[in-house]
Order: C-alpha cells, then sequence, then structure tokens
C-alpha cells in the first residue's frame, strides 16, 4: 500500500469518484467499505492499493453540503464545502422574491456566501428604478451583481467574485443560468467529455452528476442541472431565525427565550418592523415559511 494522499472528489460515477490531487490530476478511484460515497467537492483521503487502482480512504468533515429534496422528499446529498451560493435572478420571468429569501436562508444555514446575480440587465428599460428586494439584500450585506451575458455587462464583476473558493448558481428556470456557465466555461463540452473518458462504463452521468470544474479567473464552480434547479426544502423555526441575518441579530433581545417572532409582546423582531428597521417584505417571507 503507498502513502495517503490528500485530494477533492471532482465528481460521481456509481460507486466511484473522480478526485482530483493536489496537482489538478485527475484519478478514478472506488470508495473504501463500509465509507459512505463521497459527494461532489468533498476533501478526501485516498491512496493507490497494490494494483495501482485509486481508493479513497476516507471522507473529512464538510464544512457544508448542499441537498436537494427529490419529488419523493428523500434527500439527497449534492456538493459539499462550498464557499458561495450566486442565486440568480433576471427581469424576466419576473422573480419569484420569497423564493430569494428561501434561497438566502438555506444559504446562510449552511453556511456560505450568498450573492445575488441580477441577469439578463439589457432587458431593463433605460433608467428603470432598481427593484425595491435588491435594495434591501444589498442593505442586510449581499453583494449584488448585475450582468448581461450578450452584452458583456458585469461578467468581470462575476468573475472576480468567484475567483476564489468553490461556488454554485442557482435559480429559477429561464433567468440566464445555462448561458452563464457557457460564458463562465466555454469549454464545458470538451471538459465533459474528457471527464465521461475517465469514468469509463458510467461516464454517461457526468452530465447529471455534480461536477467541480476550475475557472480560467481562479476559484471552481460546480455545476449541474442538479446543482441549477436546487431549491431548499422546508426549515425549522429555529432554521429558519438562523437563515434571516435581521432576525437573528434581534432574536436574542424578545422577551421569551422561544419566541417565535409572530404574536408574542416583547418581541425585538416585531417592533423593529414597526420601526422600520426590518424590512415588512422580509419579515411577511419568514412568516410565510414558517413551518404549518
Ligand atoms: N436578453 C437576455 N437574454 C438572455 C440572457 N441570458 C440568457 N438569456 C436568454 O434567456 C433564456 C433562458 O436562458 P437559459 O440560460 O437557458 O436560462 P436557465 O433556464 O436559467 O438555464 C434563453 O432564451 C436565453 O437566450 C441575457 O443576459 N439577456
Ligand atoms: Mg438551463
Ligand atoms: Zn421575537
Amino acid at each position: 500500500m503507498t502513502q495517503s494522499m490528500a485530494g477533492r472528489v471532482v465528481t460521481r460515477f456509481g460507486s466511484q469518484v473522480l478526485v482530483e490531487d493536489d496537482q489538478g490530476a485527475v484519478h478514478r478511484c472506488t470508495t473504501r467499505r463500509r465509507l459512505e460515497h463521497g459527494v461532489c467537492n468533498d476533501r478526501v483521503q485516498w491512496h493507490r492499493d497494490a494494483q495501482g487502482h485509486g481508493v479513497v480512504t476516507d471522507i473529512l468533515p464538510r464544512t457544508n453540503l448542499l441537498e436537494r429534496v427529490d419529488p419523493r422528499g428523500n434527500h439527497k446529498s449534492v456538493a459539499a464545502n462550498l464557499s458561495q451560493v450566486v442565486v440568480v435572478i433576471a427581469p424576466a420571468p419576473e422573480p419569484n422574491w420569497s423564493l430569494v429569501d428561501r434561497y438566502l436562508a438555506a444559504i446562510e444555514r449552511m453556511p456560505a456566501r450568498g450573492v445575488i446575480l441580477f441577469n439578463k440587465v439589457d432587458l431593463l428599460p433605460m433608467g428603470s428604478p432598481l427593484p425595491s428586494p435588491l435594495t434591501e439584500y444589498r442593505d442586510l450585506g449581499y453583494d449584488v451583481i448585475h450582468a448581461s451575458v450578450p452584452n458583456d455587462r458585469g461578467m468581470d464583476t462575476l468573475r472576480a467574485a468567484l475567483s476564489s473558493g468553490v461556488s454554485v448558481l442557482v435559480g429559477q428556470s429561464g433567468v440566464g443560468k445555462s448561458s452563464l456557465v457557457k460564458a463562465l466555461l466555454p469549454d464545458l463540452e470538451i471538459r465533459i467529455g474528457a471527464l465521461s473518458e475517465m469514468g469509463g462504463e458510467g461516464g454517461r452521468h457526468t452530465t447529471t452528476n455534480a461536477t467541480l470544474y476550475p475557472l480560467e479567473c481562479g476559484g471552481a464552480l460546480i455545476d449541474s442541472p442538479g446543482v441549477r434547479d436546487f431549491t431548499p426544502g422546508p426549515a425549522s423555526r429555529e432554521a429558519l431565525v438562523q437563515g434571516f441575518v435581521e432576525l437573528r441579530e434581534r432574536a436574542g433581545e424578545c422577551r421569551f427565550q422561544d419566541c417565535s417572532h409572530t404574536v408574542e409582546p416583547g418581541c425585538a423582531v416585531i417592533e423593529a418592523v414597526k420601526a422600520g428597521h426590518i424590512s415588512p417584505r422580509r419579515y411577511e417571507s419568514y412568516r410565510n415559511l414558517l413551518p404549518g
């Protein structure tokens, strides 16, 4: 047995994973029995067995995990150790702001950095005002990037935002995620082909399985249709409060420790809404997301 090496999972093919070593070379590995399968961007230890085959021996603790809930309600692990999640919206289709709040709440709990990308801004009439929720997000500390792929607007800002760590793009259908990925990874088809070859029989899985792609600007992007269309599952009340930064900040000042911030006297959150320090729209989002 050779020495143990560090690596990270680029993608998965059934029970096999492609592992990138510290030099950027990619190796096909099996996973040691009894160890759970790695997900995209898992940090692993691996070695070569006597036959020279790569074997993952350990999956290191994750800083966070992106989970998808399938139509049957089962949680599926998609990718791990994300630095940031870019929530893409556009003038058309009209933004579902409640969905944006739901994304941000999930991102806060992961935790990861949340960034909002206002895409397809070429569709905005000249001089149109910024949608008010975007001002709210900016005031809460989220970066808001304006972009248009055909006009090459904001792409340098986006690349700079993605240039460190590992990111994903998420958002509703039609907002331009595929177009953004194409602009960020112009050789995507070639890369998918190369990875498919390495996967052998199971190669066709790459287009659906979350895959890690280094970006020319630095950093890396995890992409797959499942990642892009990720919608957060339901959250408990405690988790929701953690997911709304402006509620989290004030929840400790409520009279009751188990305050739901809906009807209680002495609720610091309700006070802040009344005083205009918390956006009524965001507060409504919180209330609508509360489990029944
Ligand atoms: N005007 C405009 N249209 C865009 C832009 N980006 C994408 N589109 C168009 O919006 C539609 C949806 O784009 P797509 O990338 O498939 O969105 P996705 O569903 O989020 O992956 C397509 O018809 C694109 O050509 C943009 O920046 N400006
Ligand atoms: Mg698409
Ligand atoms: Zn309260």
